[in-house]
């Protein structure tokens, strides 16, 4: 696949002593998964990351099928059972249908990326990823030509997800993006971190990723994706239009209408760890800019 994305830094040179898994038991990980394939070379953007402990990445999360607290994806989405698994691919591609994850994962390459992850709550973390690139997937229900953007849709089972018995949002999660993000090289499904296979409060067995949007756009534990020639409600968007448009691009320079966008606090080194600058398209500048070339990013947050 020739649009794969490439740079200098290799798994052992971010991975914290703490969290180090050697290459046999990543492998091994994946396996348990039915994968069949990692790439050699861990993957990310062409800057130095220091990665977010494992501990931190699956204890302070944002998933609201199971509360609205941080810790509550950790403390409930044990309950969560996630074989087996399918994707609704439906819409306007060719081959719609129920796909088995497992299937998917057996055509698959997976990878290591490691992103930056920024929340619109302005904490961000830095996560080595495991996981394909969606535009493989949208390759193989082959999408018509005359389709504009891709729907994702959460799965809906309040007997297991005890968020969805409460009005914090519509349920299920939805979330859009347009066909030229979702094609982008830099867009993942992600299907694991640190090389074991996704925790569940991170969005088990498979979630989006998308590293130069703001949190919420990576819907997690997803059951269908939709192709559509109509931009696709969001949740968040559907919540509170004034505060969360479709787009969601991380954007220094547009604050969301209650706090700054300006800085954010990188989560594992306590609540008055340094705050750092946020970067333009979350530091994807060079990868993403052209895809918004001549919009207005004010008016299409
Ligand atoms: N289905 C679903 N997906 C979701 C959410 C959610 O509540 N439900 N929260 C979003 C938000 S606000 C964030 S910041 C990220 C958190 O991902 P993480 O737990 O891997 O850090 O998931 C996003 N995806
Ligand atoms: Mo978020």
């Amino acid at each position: 696949m020739a649009h794969r994305w490439t740079n200098d830094l290799t798994h052992d040179d971010v991975t914290p002593k703490s969290a180090y898994m050697n290459r046999r038991q990543i492998v091994a990980g994946m396996a348990g998964l039915g994968l069949a394939t990692i790439a050699p070379k861990a993957q990310a953007a062409a800057e130095t990351l220091d990665p977010t402990p494992f501990d931190v990445i699956t204890q302070y999360n944002n998933f609201y099928e199971f509360g609205t607290r941080k810790e509550d994806p950790a403390r409930y989405a044990g309950s969560l059972t996630t074989k087996p698994w399918s994707i609704k691919i439906d819409g306007m591609v060719d081959n719609p249908g129920d796909y088995a994850l497992s299937d998917i994962l057996s055509k698959m390459t997976i990878e290591e990326r490691i992103y930056r992850f920024r929340c619109v709550e302005a904490w961000s973390m830095v996560v080595p990823w495991n996981g394909f690139e969606l535009k493989d997937l949208l390759d193989l229900a082959g999408v018509q030509s005359g389709a504009k953007y891709v729907a994702f849709e959460t799965l809906y089972r309040p007997e297991e997800m005890p968020g969805q018995r409460q009005p914090f949002l519509e349920w299920p999660y939805v979330e859009g993006l347009r066909l030229d993000e979702a094609n982008h090289p830099l867009t993942l499904m992600a299907t694991g971190i640190y090389g074991k296979p996704m925790p569940n409060q991170n969005g088990a067995p498979i979630r989006l990723v998308v590293p130069w949007k703001y949190g919420f756009k990576s819907i997690k534990s997803i059951v269908r994706i939709t192709l559509t020639d109509k931009e696709p409600p969001t949740s968040w968007n559907k919540s509170i239009p004034s505060e969360y448009g479709f787009y969601s691009n991380v954007n220094p320079k547009v604050d969301h209408p209650r706090w700054s966008q300006a800085s954010e606090r990188p989560i594992g080194g306590g609540f008055f760890a340094k705050r750092i600058p946020t970067l333009m398209f979350n530091g994807y500048e060079k990868e993403v800019a052209g895809l918004y070339e001549g919009m207005d990013l004010r008016k299409n947050y």
